[in-house]
């Protein structure tokens, strides 16, 4: 049975040891740190905090909720034993050809357990966590939804971005250009209207997933959840909004964008690793409603030096649009795409393919790096022969050091797509851009037939000792 809600989420993946919990820890900065020591570690289990220094017992943050790829897998309804690649495959599959789901519409759900309006809304309620010592503030929307509606088209959009507490009835709103919320606010404004927002923390991991994923302009994140699912998301219409809230979300913040009402907001630690510029003036929210299940849980997620819960299931949905997108430009021969969990998905892309005629190998690591799935912050990107796997980092840096030649086979883009949060983005007139490379680390197509064989025991051989010793390689 597919799940509806977090707290089945929960119930699915504490049997197999994917849920750890963790009592007594404080939000201000202690429950940030623990996550991120975990957080490193590939496969650690998710956090469940609960008597969180200063709030009631019950009032709960999950974090590190997909840093593990079996969770990654059962969050995209894929056996828990799927690979790597199958995750892949299934998120190109998702991207190629997905029927939307429209959403059901149900009266009642446990988010409206408790509705505050008025004068009895306080959204310091909540163990709201500031995750790292920097912080500019509390950041309670980390892995949450963002909803919106186009005032144009009646469109649905469902985006993951940063939401700080400013006040009891004021969240700050951190939305970069060209997001869809984004856009959507902007439309607003121009029409001089406000704009209708609300935050739902704490939900179903697969709509964090979505919401937190670039799904094309236009496409509502609930109905493609629910292509994924296979079951249409429950709703209930937000009492002062209007707009959709998954029924069984623990908390939800109804609110409005008001007309250029901008404050001060951040910093926070960043998705690259490091901060980017400091305390800047950002639309703040103010809060109409807060709906709440009974002993809610804030869904969070603490983006940090990667790998971070962020970049594992980015890593391979990433890898997944890059790959669509390759073969879109026509490039033949792809094998792989893995966008590397060490630039969180975006700054370093490894791309393994078939060499089919001279010239193939750079065509494709120059498409990969400007293809819109892949352009925005990258910074390298690797391409190597088939022979390679992409997923193992010293295969890839084997490859790396024995078949790309610095002389040739590294080409330098200036002036590229990027964000004032990467580190090495310039200011030319105040919009950024980033330099970045491409090495083609596949035997050079001229040499290919001469060059020395690999030393390694052949697919073949390896497979025939396998099946005699089975002793020796008990789960091959
Ligand atoms: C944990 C997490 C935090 C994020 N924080 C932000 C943010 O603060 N601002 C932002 O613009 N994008 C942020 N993103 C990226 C957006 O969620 C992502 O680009 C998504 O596609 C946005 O939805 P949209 O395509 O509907 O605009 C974050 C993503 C994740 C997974
Ligand atoms: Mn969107």
């Amino acid at each position: 049975m597919p799940v509806k809600d977090l707290r089945e989420w929960m119930q699915k993946v504490e049997p197999r040891g994917g849920l750890k919990r963790v009592t007594g820890a404080h939000w201000d900065v202690e429950l940030g740190v623990i996550t991120d020591l975990y957080q490193r570690r590939p496969g650690s289990p998710a956090l469940l905090f609960d008597e969180i220094g200063d709030y009631p017992k019950g009032y709960r943050v999950l974090s590190n909720s997909l840093a593990a790829m079996d969770r990654i897998a059962m969050t995209l309804e894929l056996p828990v034993e799927a690979s790597t690649m199958e995750i892949v495959d299934r998120w190109r599959k998702s991207m190629k050809s997905f029927v939307p789901v429209p959403v059901k519409e149900v009266k009642e759900g446990p988010v409206l357990e408790n509705v505050h309006t008025g004068s009895d809304i306080n959204c310091w309620e909540f163990p709201t966590p500031k995750w790292h010592e920097l912080d500019g503030g509390r950041f309670i929307g980390t892995a949450c939804m963002v909803i919106t509606k186009d005032p144009d088209t009646g469109w649905i959009n469902s985006g993951t971005y940063r939401v700080m507490v400013h006040d009891e009835n004021h969240l700050g709103l951190m939305v970069s250009p060209g997001k869809h919320g984004r856009i959507i606010r902007e439309k607003c404004w121009a029409r001089g209207e406000d704009c209708p927002v609300v935050v739902v923390v704490g939900q179903d991991p697969l709509l964090y997933m979505v919401s937190g994923m670039e799904i094309p302009y236009g496409m509502n994140e609930y109905e493609f959840a629910g292509a994924i699912r296979q079951e249409p998301i429950e709703v209930i219409y937000g009492p002062t909004t209007g707009l959709p809230i998954p029924a069984s979300a623990e908390i939800a913040f109804e609110g409005v964008l008001k007309v250029n009402d901008y404050r001060d907001e951040g910093p926070f630690g960043e998705w690259t690793g490091y901060y980017a510029g400091g305390t800047r003036p950002e639309p703040q929210i103010t809060v109409t409603s807060v709906l709440h299940r009974h002993d809610p849980i804030i869904l969070g997620s603490s983006p940090a030096v990667p790998p971070s819960d962020t970049s594992y299931f980015r890593s391979p949905l990433r890898s997944a649009i890059v790959w669509n997108q390759l073969e879109g430009a026509g490039i033949a021969g792809v094998q792989g795409v893995w966008a590397h969990e060490a630039g969180a998905g975006r700054l370093l892309l490894i791309v393994s393919i078939k060499q089919l005629y001279p010239g193939h190998s750079r065509q494709a690591g120059l498409i990969a790096s400007q293809c819109h799935g892949g352009a925005y912050t990258n910074r390298c990107v690797i391409v190597v022969d088939e022979d390679v796997d992409i997923t193992d980092t010293n295969q890839v840096l084997w490859a790396m050091l024995t078949r790309c030649d610095p002389a040739e086979d590294l080409e330098i883009l200036r002036k590229n797509w990027s964000t004032r949060l990467d580190p090495l983005s310039y200011p030319v007139d105040k919009k950024f851009f980033n330099n970045r490379m491409v090495l083609d680390a596949c035997r050079s197509y001229d040499r290919k037939d001469e060059f020395p064989p690999v030393a390694t025991s052949s697919p073949e051989a390896a497979k025939k000792v396998m099946e005699k010793w089975t002793e020796l390689f008990p789960n091959k």
